[in-house]
Protein backbone atom coordinates (compact mmCIF):
# COMPACT_ATOMS: atom_id res chain seq x y z
CA UNK A 1 0.00 0.00 0.00
CA UNK A 2 1.25 3.44 -1.03
CA UNK A 3 2.57 5.93 1.86
CA UNK A 4 -0.51 8.09 2.83
CA UNK A 5 -2.97 5.30 1.32
CA UNK A 6 -4.92 5.15 4.21
CA UNK A 7 -6.73 8.19 5.96
CA UNK A 8 -4.97 10.47 8.32
CA UNK A 9 -1.12 8.84 7.68
CA UNK A 10 -0.63 11.57 5.41
CA UNK A 11 1.73 12.79 2.96
CA UNK A 12 5.47 11.81 3.67
CA UNK A 13 5.77 15.66 4.36
CA UNK A 14 2.99 15.53 6.64
CA UNK A 15 3.97 16.06 10.50
CA UNK A 16 1.76 12.98 11.35
CA UNK A 17 3.10 10.16 10.94
CA UNK A 18 3.40 7.74 7.04
CA UNK A 19 2.59 3.77 7.43
CA UNK A 20 5.85 2.23 7.04
CA UNK A 21 4.29 -0.82 6.05
CA UNK A 22 1.17 -3.01 5.56
CA UNK A 23 1.27 -6.19 7.18
CA UNK A 24 -1.81 -6.95 9.60
CA UNK A 25 -0.11 -9.04 12.30
CA UNK A 26 -1.82 -11.50 14.88
CA UNK A 27 -1.20 -12.28 18.84
CA UNK A 28 1.42 -14.64 17.61
CA UNK A 29 3.67 -12.13 16.90
CA UNK A 30 3.92 -9.89 20.28
CA UNK A 31 7.28 -9.97 22.03
CA UNK A 32 7.84 -13.00 24.62
CA UNK A 33 10.07 -12.47 27.66
CA UNK A 34 8.93 -9.14 29.09
CA UNK A 35 5.48 -7.27 30.24
CA UNK A 36 3.58 -5.68 27.02
CA UNK A 37 3.11 -2.30 27.05
CA UNK A 38 -0.39 -1.24 25.54
CA UNK A 39 -0.82 2.35 24.45
CA UNK A 40 -3.73 4.07 25.22
CA UNK A 41 -5.95 5.68 22.48
CA UNK A 42 -9.31 7.66 23.53
CA UNK A 43 -11.14 8.83 20.86
CA UNK A 44 -13.64 10.35 23.46
CA UNK A 45 -14.61 13.85 24.12
CA UNK A 46 -14.30 13.36 28.54
CA UNK A 47 -11.64 10.56 29.30
CA UNK A 48 -9.92 12.41 32.43
CA UNK A 49 -6.61 12.73 30.55
CA UNK A 50 -7.06 12.79 26.86
CA UNK A 51 -10.52 13.46 26.40
CA UNK A 52 -11.12 15.60 22.93
CA UNK A 53 -7.75 14.84 21.79
CA UNK A 54 -8.04 13.04 19.23
CA UNK A 55 -11.26 14.74 17.39
CA UNK A 56 -10.92 13.20 13.94
CA UNK A 57 -9.99 10.05 13.09
CA UNK A 58 -6.86 11.20 11.01
CA UNK A 59 -5.57 13.22 14.59
CA UNK A 60 -6.57 9.52 16.43
CA UNK A 61 -4.62 7.64 13.95
CA UNK A 62 -1.98 9.80 13.67
CA UNK A 63 -1.70 9.25 17.35
CA UNK A 64 -1.85 5.36 17.47
CA UNK A 65 0.88 5.38 14.66
CA UNK A 66 3.21 7.58 17.04
CA UNK A 67 2.30 4.87 19.66
CA UNK A 68 2.86 1.77 17.51
CA UNK A 69 5.91 3.08 15.92
CA UNK A 70 7.03 4.40 19.47
CA UNK A 71 7.14 0.75 20.23
CA UNK A 72 3.74 -0.42 22.30
CA UNK A 73 3.11 -3.73 21.79
CA UNK A 74 -0.90 -3.46 21.25
CA UNK A 75 -2.45 -0.16 21.02
CA UNK A 76 -5.92 0.50 22.97
CA UNK A 77 -8.49 1.94 21.13
CA UNK A 78 -11.81 3.31 22.89
CA UNK A 79 -14.74 5.41 22.06
CA UNK A 80 -16.46 5.68 25.40
CA UNK A 81 -15.00 7.06 28.29
CA UNK A 82 -15.28 5.02 31.71
CA UNK A 83 -14.42 7.47 34.49
CA UNK A 84 -16.49 8.02 37.08
CA UNK A 85 -19.87 9.83 35.85
CA UNK A 86 -19.22 9.36 32.37
CA UNK A 87 -22.45 9.74 30.11
CA UNK A 88 -23.15 6.57 28.60
CA UNK A 89 -22.26 6.79 24.67
CA UNK A 90 -24.53 4.95 22.31
CA UNK A 91 -22.56 1.63 20.58
CA UNK A 92 -23.31 3.42 16.60
CA UNK A 93 -21.88 6.78 17.72
CA UNK A 94 -18.60 4.56 19.58
CA UNK A 95 -18.47 2.28 16.43
CA UNK A 96 -18.06 5.33 14.26
CA UNK A 97 -15.24 7.13 16.32
CA UNK A 98 -13.34 3.56 16.57
CA UNK A 99 -13.91 1.51 13.47
CA UNK A 100 -11.76 3.47 10.85
CA UNK A 101 -9.20 4.21 13.56
CA UNK A 102 -8.99 0.22 14.54
CA UNK A 103 -9.18 -0.55 10.42
CA UNK A 104 -5.59 1.67 9.71
CA UNK A 105 -3.63 0.47 12.88
CA UNK A 106 -4.49 -2.88 11.61
CA UNK A 107 -2.93 -2.34 8.11
CA UNK A 108 -0.54 -0.71 9.65
CA UNK A 109 0.40 -3.73 11.48
CA UNK A 110 -0.98 -2.87 15.49
CA UNK A 111 -1.87 -5.65 17.68
CA UNK A 112 -4.75 -3.67 18.53
CA UNK A 113 -7.58 -4.27 21.56
CA UNK A 114 -10.71 -2.63 21.76
CA UNK A 115 -11.53 -0.59 24.93
CA UNK A 116 -15.87 -1.65 25.31
CA UNK A 117 -18.54 -2.69 27.47
CA UNK A 118 -20.88 -3.47 24.26
CA UNK A 119 -20.62 -6.27 22.78
CA UNK A 120 -22.05 -5.22 19.03
CA UNK A 121 -18.65 -2.81 19.28
CA UNK A 122 -16.71 -5.60 20.66
CA UNK A 123 -18.01 -7.78 17.12
CA UNK A 124 -18.01 -4.69 14.71
CA UNK A 125 -14.01 -4.00 16.32
CA UNK A 126 -12.97 -7.44 15.49
CA UNK A 127 -14.07 -7.65 12.06
CA UNK A 128 -12.63 -4.44 11.55
CA UNK A 129 -9.34 -5.70 12.51
CA UNK A 130 -8.83 -6.23 16.52
CA UNK A 131 -7.44 -8.58 18.16
CA UNK A 132 -8.80 -8.41 21.72
CA UNK A 133 -11.72 -6.89 23.63
CA UNK A 134 -11.27 -5.01 27.16
CA UNK A 135 -14.33 -4.85 28.61
CA UNK A 136 -14.03 -2.72 31.68
CA UNK A 137 -17.84 -3.33 32.75
CA UNK A 138 -16.90 -6.44 35.22
CA UNK A 139 -20.00 -8.20 33.20
CA UNK A 140 -22.33 -5.47 34.79
CA UNK A 141 -23.40 -4.56 31.50
CA UNK A 142 -24.44 -6.69 28.43
CA UNK A 143 -24.99 -10.23 29.70
CA UNK A 144 -24.42 -11.74 25.81
CA UNK A 145 -20.52 -10.79 26.12
CA UNK A 146 -19.47 -14.59 27.06
CA UNK A 147 -21.37 -15.89 24.14
CA UNK A 148 -19.19 -13.85 21.41
CA UNK A 149 -16.46 -14.27 23.10
CA UNK A 150 -16.74 -18.16 22.78
CA UNK A 151 -17.64 -17.48 19.84
CA UNK A 152 -14.93 -15.68 18.43
CA UNK A 153 -12.21 -17.16 20.73
CA UNK A 154 -10.55 -13.20 21.04
CA UNK A 155 -8.21 -13.04 23.79
CA UNK A 156 -11.00 -11.25 26.30
CA UNK A 157 -9.80 -8.98 29.23
CA UNK A 158 -12.20 -9.22 32.03
CA UNK A 159 -11.54 -6.61 34.56
CA UNK A 160 -12.92 -6.32 37.85
CA UNK A 161 -15.64 -3.43 38.79
CA UNK A 162 -18.49 -2.59 40.95
CA UNK A 163 -21.67 -0.78 39.51
CA UNK A 164 -21.80 1.38 37.13
CA UNK A 165 -20.17 4.49 35.73
CA UNK A 166 -22.57 6.35 37.97
CA UNK A 167 -22.73 4.06 40.76
CA UNK A 168 -18.83 3.07 41.50
CA UNK A 169 -17.30 5.56 43.52
CA UNK A 170 -20.04 4.78 46.33
CA UNK A 171 -19.23 1.00 45.78
CA UNK A 172 -15.90 0.94 46.88
CA UNK A 173 -17.00 -0.83 50.04
CA UNK A 174 -14.24 -3.62 50.93
CA UNK A 175 -13.23 -5.67 54.18
CA UNK A 176 -9.83 -7.66 52.56
CA UNK A 177 -9.70 -5.62 49.20
CA UNK A 178 -7.81 -8.33 47.50
CA UNK A 179 -9.64 -11.00 48.53
CA UNK A 180 -13.02 -9.88 47.27
CA UNK A 181 -11.62 -8.31 44.40
CA UNK A 182 -10.07 -12.23 43.03
CA UNK A 183 -13.21 -14.11 44.68
CA UNK A 184 -15.59 -11.39 42.01
CA UNK A 185 -13.21 -11.88 39.71
CA UNK A 186 -13.14 -15.83 39.72
CA UNK A 187 -17.17 -15.82 39.75
CA UNK A 188 -16.68 -13.93 36.65
CA UNK A 189 -14.79 -16.55 35.01
CA UNK A 190 -17.17 -19.17 35.82
CA UNK A 191 -19.56 -17.43 33.73
CA UNK A 192 -17.57 -17.37 31.08
CA UNK A 193 -16.12 -20.68 31.47
CA UNK A 194 -19.98 -22.09 31.49
CA UNK A 195 -20.51 -20.38 28.35
CA UNK A 196 -17.89 -21.61 26.34
CA UNK A 197 -14.87 -19.61 26.73
CA UNK A 198 -11.77 -21.20 26.75
CA UNK A 199 -9.81 -20.26 30.14
CA UNK A 200 -6.44 -19.48 27.65
CA UNK A 201 -8.74 -16.64 26.06
CA UNK A 202 -9.38 -14.65 29.43
CA UNK A 203 -6.80 -11.92 31.03
CA UNK A 204 -7.76 -10.51 34.31
CA UNK A 205 -7.14 -7.20 35.71
CA UNK A 206 -7.68 -5.83 39.36
CA UNK A 207 -9.69 -2.69 37.82
CA UNK A 208 -7.36 -0.27 39.81
CA UNK A 209 -10.08 3.02 40.27
CA UNK A 210 -13.11 1.34 39.53
CA UNK A 211 -15.24 1.13 42.87
CA UNK A 212 -11.51 1.51 44.53
CA UNK A 213 -10.38 4.04 46.84
CA UNK A 214 -6.42 4.71 46.71
CA UNK A 215 -5.44 2.94 49.68
CA UNK A 216 -7.45 -0.36 47.76
CA UNK A 217 -5.34 0.32 44.49
CA UNK A 218 -2.02 0.65 46.47
CA UNK A 219 -3.11 -2.64 48.38
CA UNK A 220 -3.93 -4.26 44.86
CA UNK A 221 -0.93 -2.98 43.61
CA UNK A 222 0.97 -4.45 46.17
CA UNK A 223 -0.24 -7.83 46.14
CA UNK A 224 -0.53 -8.03 42.23
CA UNK A 225 1.22 -11.65 43.09
CA UNK A 226 -1.56 -13.25 44.23
CA UNK A 227 -3.39 -12.56 40.73
CA UNK A 228 -0.85 -13.70 38.64
CA UNK A 229 -0.64 -16.98 40.48
CA UNK A 230 -4.64 -17.63 39.35
CA UNK A 231 -3.08 -18.55 36.33
CA UNK A 232 -3.62 -16.00 33.85
CA UNK A 233 -2.08 -13.47 32.35
CA UNK A 234 -2.65 -10.21 34.00
CA UNK A 235 -3.09 -6.54 32.88
CA UNK A 236 -2.90 -3.61 34.97
CA UNK A 237 -3.83 -0.03 34.45
CA UNK A 238 -2.22 2.65 36.74
CA UNK A 239 -1.61 5.28 33.66
CA UNK A 240 -1.91 8.76 35.52
CA UNK A 241 -4.85 7.83 37.75
CA UNK A 242 -5.81 9.86 40.59
CA UNK A 243 -4.23 7.91 43.27
CA UNK A 244 -1.15 8.74 41.28
CA UNK A 245 -2.12 12.33 41.28
CA UNK A 246 -3.00 12.39 45.23
CA UNK A 247 0.70 10.75 45.91
CA UNK A 248 2.12 13.42 44.52
CA UNK A 249 0.08 16.10 45.92
CA UNK A 250 2.30 19.80 45.94
CA UNK A 251 0.65 22.98 47.86
CA UNK A 252 -2.16 20.72 48.43
CA UNK A 253 -3.15 20.22 45.24
CA UNK A 254 -2.81 16.88 43.55
CA UNK A 255 -0.45 16.84 39.99
CA UNK A 256 -2.49 17.08 36.95
CA UNK A 257 -2.46 14.01 34.73
CA UNK A 258 -0.11 14.63 32.70
CA UNK A 259 2.75 15.18 35.47
CA UNK A 260 1.91 11.81 36.16
CA UNK A 261 3.81 9.96 34.41
CA UNK A 262 7.17 9.09 35.40
CA UNK A 263 4.94 7.41 38.76
CA UNK A 264 3.32 5.78 36.16
CA UNK A 265 6.39 4.10 34.91
CA UNK A 266 7.59 2.91 38.21
CA UNK A 267 4.27 1.34 38.97
CA UNK A 268 4.62 -0.19 35.49
CA UNK A 269 8.07 -1.44 37.30
CA UNK A 270 6.33 -3.03 39.93
CA UNK A 271 3.63 -4.62 38.10
CA UNK A 272 6.41 -5.84 35.67
CA UNK A 273 8.80 -7.35 38.57
CA UNK A 274 5.51 -8.88 39.82
CA UNK A 275 5.19 -10.71 36.56
CA UNK A 276 2.18 -8.79 34.76
CA UNK A 277 1.34 -9.68 31.33
CA UNK A 278 0.61 -6.20 30.06
CA UNK A 279 0.14 -2.58 30.80
CA UNK A 280 -1.67 0.17 29.94
CA UNK A 281 -0.24 3.15 29.61
CA UNK A 282 -0.71 6.94 27.75
CA UNK A 283 3.37 7.35 27.59
CA UNK A 284 4.57 4.69 25.87
CA UNK A 285 8.16 5.44 25.21
CA UNK A 286 8.58 5.55 29.34
CA UNK A 287 6.78 2.55 30.33
CA UNK A 288 8.69 0.56 27.56
CA UNK A 289 11.83 1.35 29.46
CA UNK A 290 10.32 0.92 32.54
CA UNK A 291 8.95 -2.73 32.16
CA UNK A 292 12.48 -3.22 30.11
CA UNK A 293 14.61 -2.10 33.82
CA UNK A 294 12.25 -4.72 35.34
CA UNK A 295 13.12 -7.27 33.48
CA UNK A 296 16.39 -7.19 33.74
CA UNK A 297 16.27 -6.62 37.18
CA UNK A 298 14.46 -10.21 37.26
CA UNK A 299 16.95 -12.10 35.46
CA UNK A 300 19.64 -10.92 36.96
CA UNK A 301 21.76 -13.64 38.72
CA UNK A 302 21.20 -13.27 43.24
CA UNK A 303 24.47 -13.67 44.49
CA UNK A 304 24.99 -16.36 47.10
CA UNK A 305 25.39 -14.96 50.20
N1 LIG B 1 -8.69 2.01 32.86
C1 LIG B 1 -9.34 2.88 32.08
C2 LIG B 1 -9.93 2.49 30.87
N2 LIG B 1 -9.83 1.20 30.46
N3 LIG B 1 -9.07 -0.99 30.80
C3 LIG B 1 -8.46 -1.89 31.57
N4 LIG B 1 -8.39 -3.17 31.17
N5 LIG B 1 -7.89 -1.56 32.76
C4 LIG B 1 -7.93 -0.29 33.25
O1 LIG B 1 -7.42 -0.04 34.34
C5 LIG B 1 -8.60 0.71 32.46
C6 LIG B 1 -9.17 0.30 31.22
C7 LIG B 1 -9.46 4.31 32.53
O2 LIG B 1 -8.39 5.07 32.10
P1 LIG B 1 -8.44 6.08 30.84
O3 LIG B 1 -9.65 6.96 31.02
O4 LIG B 1 -7.15 6.82 30.89
O5 LIG B 1 -8.55 5.28 29.58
Amino acid sequence: MSLGAIPGTGPATSPLPVIKKSTARTMADLPVGRTLVMGILNITEDSFSDGGKYATADEAIGHGLRMHYGGADIIDVGGESTRPGAEPVDPAVEQARILPVITALAKAGAIISVDTMHTSTARAALTAGAHIVNDVSGLTHEADMPALIAETGAPYVLMHRRGDAASMTTEANYTDVVSEVIEELLALRETFLAAGVASEQLILDPGLGFAKDHEHNWELLRALDRFTALGHRVLVGTSRKRFLGALLTVDSKPAVPTARDAATAATSALAAANGAWGVRVHDVPGNLDAVKVATAWSAARVPAL
